[in-house]
């Protein structure tokens, strides 16, 4: 199963919608195999952000992310990177679909609520990036078997 990176942005904590997002990510059968609180920093972003590093948002981009603290998540699941980039949608949340995160919640390109792994190498350095040993857990859900058919499990 796969293992994805979620970052609920000052956008989310501020508005209010940390619940609604992540109970979004829950209901979909996705997996929290690790969540916590974090005070994000330039050098962090740096490395995060280091194909945008030199356009000319990237200030901007800094003093969004580091305006308040953030909540990273680890979410585990079949094919859950590319299950968790559909339900994020479009980077600016004026063009993001309806019915997605971004399309539903935000009107912004940058206050767009949620950050979400690209890829699986994306997802493999941004999780070692966060979190440290020990802190994402390896556990089943009681319903797993309601949430994929068994077969599905080797996707
Ligand atoms: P993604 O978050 O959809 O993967 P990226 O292109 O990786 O999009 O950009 C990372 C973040 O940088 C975006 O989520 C957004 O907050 C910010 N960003 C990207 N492009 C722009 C822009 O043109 N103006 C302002 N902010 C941007
Ligand atoms: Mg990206």
């Amino acid at each position: 199963m796969e293992q994805t990176l979620v970052i609920f942005k000052p956008s989310s904590v501020q508005r209010g919608l940390v619940g609604e997002v992540l109970a979004r990510f829950e209901r979909k059968g996705l997996v929290i195999a690790g969540m916590k609180m974090m005070q994000l920093d330039e050098a962090i972003l740096r490395e995060h952000y280091a194909h945008l590093t030199d356009r000319p948002f990237f200030p901007i981009l800094v003093e969004s992310m580091t305006a308040t603290p953030v909540i990273v998540m680890c979410l585990r699941g079949v094919q859950a990177i590319s299950v968790v980039r559909s339900l994020t949608g479009a980077t600016n949340g004026r063009q993001a679909a309806p019915g997605t995160i971004r399309g539903d919640f935000s009107m912004s390109n940058q206050e767009n609520i949620v950050h979400a792994s690209a890829s699986a190498e994306d997802a493999e350095v941004e999780l070692r990036r966060f979190f440290k040993p020990g802190e994402i857990f390896d556990y089943d859900l009681v319903g797993m078997r309601f949430i994929n058919e068994p077969s599905e499990l080797e996707l």
